[in-house]
């Protein structure tokens, strides 16, 4: 698979590098790590990351050049379907390559790299390297490391597999800081952490269902963005008694976002009933009414009971 995408590059003297809107660390790092990968081996190519910067730490910034993209590739990562990719141009372009690991539901690409049996795009990325004894930088490999790393929510979901940590052990061969990948990934601020705090007060439990309801005011309050906001969701992992939780978070515009995870329920259709989708056990939806939440909240119940009979 890797020769099909190093024979399209080898076509290109552009190559427009796409993540999806409201890019996590697989979106940065799977797009920042196929950067950096075709920057190195072809260093005479144009390659530039497309896509709206958020504030991170880590990841650099998209790039702001013009471009004539009816002579570019593009290579789109992480992103499942069209509407959720970040930036413009891409259809446009000449090629497209999708490069990804969610349920297969809208193949835009030219060519599409997909297994959904993977934790991460960067996983998908960095099986192919591997597969193809890819020799990568530092930088590189850092990259695809940390998504992998955030994706798989440190190795600990469903979706981790023995491929999933020799890919790990492929990028760390290259002297990867793991320390510090984690601390770069995961590491908050005292801020956020009292916003946790305050989301933690705010659980209701329902059988086996947790889920808060965030009000702008709410984050606001704590001077925390809606994006922001709408990550923490995990406040309500690893507990015992909590197979799925939600964080129904209030949309600058109104309505609410809500973030679906179970630890073994497959959830991802009732998110599309309410117009979203993503993995199994992590998806969203974004819109709902505070009617739409009593429904959603039920749904997963009724879920949770048909799964244990
Ligand atoms: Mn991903």
């Amino acid at each position: 698979m890797l020769d099909q995408i190093i024979e399209l590059i080898e076509q290109f003297d552009t190559i427009c590098i796409y993540r999806h809107i409201l890019p996590d660390g697989d979106a940065k790092g799977s797009q920042f790590g196929m950067k950096s990968w075709i920057k190195n081996k072809w260093p005479d190519k144009k390659v530039v990351a497309i896509g709206k910067d958020t504030p991170n730490s880590f990841f650099p910034d998209c790039d702001q050049e013009s471009i004539d993209f009816s002579k570019a590739l593009a290579i789109i990562c992480d992103t499942s379907n069209r509407e959720r990719i970040d930036g413009e141009g891409w259809d446009q372009c000449a090629k497209v390559i999708k490069i990804d690991h969610h349920p297969v539901v809208d193949s835009y690409g030219d060519l599409n790299i997909v297994d959904d049996t993977t934790c991460a795009a960067c996983e998908v990325i960095a099986q192919m390297f591997m597969d193809h004894h890819e020799t990568l930088t530092l930088e590189t490999a850092t990259y695809l490391y940390c998504g992998l790393l955030t994706d798989s929510q440190k190795f600990s979901i469903p979706t981790v597999s023995e491929r999933s940590l020799k890919a790990a052990s492929y990028l760390v061969s290259f002297g990867v800081d793991i320390q510090k990948c984690n601390l770069k990934m995961f590491s908050i601020n005292l801020k956020e952490y009292g916003f946790e705090n305050y989301l933690r007060s705010k659980v209701i439990y329902k059988d086996s269902l947790a889920y808060i309801v965030v009000n702008k005011a709410d984050y606001e309050k704590y001077g925390i963005t809606y994006e922001k906001a709408k990550e923490k969701v995990n406040v309500m992992a690893n507990v015992d008694e909590i197979e799925s939780y939600v964080l129904y978070t209030e949309q600058p515009e109104g309505n609410y976002a809500a973030s679906f995870r179970s630890k073994r329920t497959v959830l991802n259709d009732i998110a599309a009933h309410f117009g979203g989708g993503g993995h199994n056990f992590a998806s969203g939806a974004k819109n709902l009414t505070l009617e739409d939440i009593q429904k959603a909240n039920q749904e997963l119940i009724d879920r949770m009971h048909e799964s244990q009979k």
